[in-house]
């Protein structure tokens, strides 16, 4: 057989054979190249080699090493400056009047939400808290935009996200308390957050495991998309930090989403920081965009402080996602972690002081529309005095209700692992019990639903 004719017969061939691979030609509607061209051979003549492993790769004679520090950073998307005038006149802004101001009420809701809760750790009413200052603009603006049946995966920095879907003031106070209304019956930490109604999966600490999920959900959802044509297709999106885009997790889950072409949004947020660990101990390269380009994703870098950026980023990005079928799209949205990493971090250990407040000065994702919207007369000191008050307010309210509250079952410690209550969990919950009624002046059981009776239900397997 010859080569070219070998070369011919192997790209006669079908690229999937399996039935259960969605990617065949008989449920997809474009088959891309490195689909259909793998293993193909060279020909004797040919400009270019089609290595199975690097297509279309012209031939050169000059040795020339890709150097990426003599090249051109990625730029920044922008729509408005740091002063909040429109860049591009012409294009200008696609956001309502209506609805900025209310994505700016969102976003000082979110900070003083922050504020409040910074406060109430230290004064040891929470165990614990974690501050979006700085990033209000990259959560509450992509989530926007994005459809609420959309399935989403976040970090923990993205309380926004969880704003701007409807989750209530009340939602955040009971989870942070941990008490008996907490849709988690207080078995996370706080700040870990979640809710089915919202489409958004709960969030966990462990760095970077929320991207393969995403992966994984997004390939699903292909296959939805594909299977009830009638339904508006939805996309997964996935929000992590800089550094947890050092993790080996975010390597395979963009892979394995660029290779199977998954309907998704990976949203980097990039703010400088791995709690004390600066980027510049966490890469060499240009920041997390270059990496896009390395998956064979579409991707952009944009500017987090720029509400209007964000939007029309992460909205172009939707619509890419479900282009062909679906394929991955990476974001990479630069802020600054204007607040300490958590209520457990002391940030002046490893940051000069000065440069936080250099920060806070110079730019903002809430100054920067709050700019915008006074240039265009729909904002004034007045408006943010009555509005800062309000919602203060309406947190305050949240919180001293969520407060009060009584904590959960103590049963619920035992419950929801097994179906039912192994007779070991017995012997667990009968000895809990024990030290419970032995030491009533240490363990104030009263303080939690049901009190003492709900162990003592559980163990006569009630
Ligand atoms: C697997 C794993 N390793 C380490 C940690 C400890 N840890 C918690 S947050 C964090 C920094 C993450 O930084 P980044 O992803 O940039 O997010 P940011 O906090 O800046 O929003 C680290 C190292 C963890 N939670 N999980
Ligand atoms: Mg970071």
């Amino acid at each position: 057989m010859s080569f070219r004719y070998a070369a011919r017969r192997l790209r006669a061939r079908k690229p999937w054979s399996s039935p259960a691979c969605v990617n065949g030609p008989q449920t997809s509607k474009v088959t891309p190249a490195w689909q259909t061209s793998r293993a193909v051979a060279s020909t004797p003549s040919a400009e270019k080699v089609l290595f199975p492993g690097a297509l279309n790769s012209k031939f050169t004679n000059t040795l020339e090493f890709l150097r990426p520090s003599t090249q051109e950073a990625i730029s920044t998307y922008r729509v408005l400056d740091q002063y909040g005038q429109v860049l591009d006149k012409e294009t200008g802004v696609d956001t309502e009047d209506e609805e900025a101001l209310s994505l700016y009420r969102n976003m000082v809701c979110l900070s003083i939400m922050d504020l409040l809760m910074f406060e109430a750790q230290r004064q040891g009413r929470l165990s614990f808290y974690m501050v979006s200052a700085g990033e209000e603009g990259i959560a509450i603006g992509s989530a926007s935009v994005l459809s609420p049946a959309d399935v989403l995966f976040c970090q923990y920095r993205e309380s926004g996200v969880y704003l701007q879907r409807g989750f209530t003031l009340d939602q955040f106070m009971n989870q942070l308390f941990s008490n008996a209304k907490d849709a988690g019956l207080g078995r996370n930490m706080p700040v870990h957050y979640g809710s089915s109604e919202l489409n958004i999966h709960t969030i966990s600490s462990t760095l970077a495991t929320q991207i393969p999920h995403a992966a994984g959900a997004a390939y699903a959802l292909k296959l939805q998309n594909q299977q009830q044509p009638d339904v508006p297709p939805r996309i997964a999106v996935c929000y992590f930090g800089e550094g947890a885009a050092s993790e080996g997790d975010f390597h395979a889950a963009l892979n394995i989403a660029a290779t199977r072409q998954v309907p998704a949004i990976f949203i980097c947020r990039n703010n400088g920081y791995a709690i004390s660990t600066p980027t510049s101990d966490q890469y060499r390269g240009d920041g997390i965009a270059s990496r896009g380009a390395g998956y064979g994703m579409d991707t952009l870098r944009v500017d987090g402080n720029d509400i209007f950026a964000v939007r029309r980023a992460t909205a172009e990005a939707r619509r890419l996602a479900l282009e062909d079928g679906g394929k991955p799209v990476l974001i990479e949205m630069m802020a600054y972690r204007v607040g300490h990493h958590s209520t457990s971090d002391d940030s002046f250990a490893y940051r000069q002081k000065v440069e936080v407040e250099d920060w806070k000065r110079r730019d903002n994702p809430i100054t920067r529309l709050r700019k915008w919207l006074e240039s265009r007369e729909l904002w004034d000191e007045t408006k943010e005095k009555a509005l800062r008050s309000e919602l203060r307010k309406e947190v305050l309210v949240a919180f001293d209700k969520a407060e009060k509250q009584k904590k959960p079952a103590i049963r619920h410690a035992f419950e929801g692992v097994w179906e039912e209550v192994t007779e070991e969990q017995k012997a667990h919950v009968r000895e809990l019990r024990d030290i419970l009624e032995r030491y009533p002046k240490e363990y104030d059981v009263d303080q939690y639903e049901d009190g003492l009776e709900s162990l003592v239900k559980l163990s006569e397997g009630k």
